[in-house]
């Protein structure tokens, strides 16, 4: 059997469709060739998010304790993640507003290059209560989208989408700094946001794993990421609109985030899951003096970080998500005639982290005289059947056809097959090619 298997990118495959049992020679058997694939999500070090919340403890305990709207904490915080942000070579720009008698700052930092028409932002708020350092509210999530913008400069990223970062201030007084953003962003700019994404309170001591369910795509990047390295999720039901993500889907702009819980209880069905401690809150220190450098599980810190960033790669690459890499099975399989046993192509995949895509595509080219003869269907590694088509299309001859396949919940990496089978006698044919783009 002559297999060739390609790894590309997006590359659209025009079909030359070849007669009927065109009696050429077998293909030749190609090399599998490696072309330059998306960029992987760095693994962001835990250790460098860890160094920023310890930052944050010491500017609350130099400033009075806390980090609060109007409070010295409050600009100190501010300055350290400019200072960061500036040699790491974003534009960084200081938004002040006043509420409750007091000057407030938002800090927004854009990473050069990428669609002006197409922004991404990920964004936290920086402000804590007044009873502590805030360092899981929301230190953590401030700390996280800092370390994602760094490692974007390390990495030297130059995705499709303009990529933004934001921090805001006066959260803790009613989205006062989000709210204030969106409000002077002009309607022509706001419809240029592919999406915002929302980190507030991802380190909690108890935690759980909530995504927003807002926007689907975004929602479905982040269920991948947590998929992939096998923590089950749930969606975010803890006071839907509490956090800084509302400034932004009530202007229209898809939005996500996540989310490790607050003053809830964990049930024992959480804590079976998630590990932890059921019957106790997510965060037994929200909002308290307690909020400290203590109050942080590292685990969900680090997933969580690593969660932000893979989001941040995948979203920020292209327009739709996929396509990622391609794998294609360009060799002959003969279809015979009903009544037969279904026939397969195979597709070795190698090489994806997580899962397949809600979005894998799959181009099919079967050769054929009669198409409403045909079953043809997905096989997943695991076996799990994704039908294609079902006799549709009657006379006409051919499949040459795109599908999109929801398989988020298939592992990427392993066999995929192209099911065929002939359900009516005379008409026959064979499958000429297929490709699969995760
Ligand atoms: N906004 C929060 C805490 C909070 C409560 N429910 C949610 C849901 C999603 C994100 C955050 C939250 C605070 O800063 O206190
Ligand atoms: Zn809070
Ligand atoms: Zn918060
Ligand atoms: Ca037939």
């Amino acid at each position: 059997m002559s297999l060739s298997v390609s790894r590309r990118l997006a590359a659209v495959t025009a079909f030359a469709v070849a007669g009927l049992f065109a009696s050429a020679a077998p293909a030749a058997l190609a090399a599998p060739t490696a072309v330059a694939a998306a960029p992987t999500p760095p693994d962001i070090p835990l250790a460098n998010v860890k160094a920023h919340l310890s930052q944050f403890s010491t500017i609350a305990a130099n400033n009075g304790g806390n980090r609060a709207h109007g409070r010295a904490g409050y600009k100190a915080s501010i300055d350290y993640v400019k200072a960061k942000l500036d040699a790491a070579g974003f534009t960084t720009t200081l938004q002040t507003f006043t509420t409750s008698g007091a000057t407030g700052y938002n800090l927004i930092a854009d990473w050069p290059g990428g669609d002006p028409n197409s922004v991404l932002m990920a964004g936290a708020h920086l402000d804590s209560v007044s009873s502590g350092a805030g360092i899981n509210d929301n230190g953590s999530g401030s700390a996280a989208v800092l370390e994602t913008a760094l490692a974007v400069s390390r990495a030297g990223l130059q995705p499709t989408k303009h990529l933004r970062f934001g921090w805001w201030g006066a959260e803790e007084l009613g989205l006062i700094g989000s709210k204030y953003y969106v409000n002077n962003l002009p309607t022509a700019e706001r419809a240029k946001f592919a999406g915002y994404l929302n980190f507030d309170m991802i380190g909690s001591p108890n935690p759980g794993y909530f995504v927003y369910d807002d926007d689907p795509t975004i929602e479905q990047t982040f269920k991948n990421y947590f998929s992939g390295i096998g923590v089950p999720t749930e969606i975010e039901t803890e006071g839907d609109g509490r956090s800084d993500h509302a400034s932004f889907k009530n202007v229209g702009i898809p939005v996500g985030g996540l989310f490790t819980g607050a003053s809830n209880t964990k049930t024992s069905a959480q804590a079976q899951k998630w590990g932890g401690t059921a019957g106790q809150s997510f965060d037994r220190c929200y909002h308290s003096s307690c909020d400290n450098t203590a109050n942080i599980s590292d685990t969900a810190l680090d997933r969580n970080t690593d969660a932000a960033a893979y989001a941040i790669w995948t979203l920020g690459a292209s327009t739709p998500v996929p396509p990622g890499p391609s794998f294609e099975n360009t060799a002959d399989v003969n279809i015979p005639d009903s009544p037969a046993a279904a026939v397969s192509s195979p597709i070795t995949v190698s090489g994806v982290a997580g899962n397949a895509p809600a979005t894998t595509k799959v181009d099919v080219n079967i050769v054929h005289t009669y198409r409403g003869d045909l079953v043809v269907d997905l096989v997943a590694p695991d076996g799990t059947v994704y039908n294609l088509h079902n006799r549709s299309g009657g006379s006409a001859d051919n499949i040459v056809a795109s599908y999109t396949v929801n398989a988020s919940s298939e592992v990427a990496n392993g066999v995929w097959n192209l099911r065929v089978r002939d359900t009516a006698a005379q008409d026959i044919g064979y499958i000429n090619s297929w490709k699969i783009t995760f």
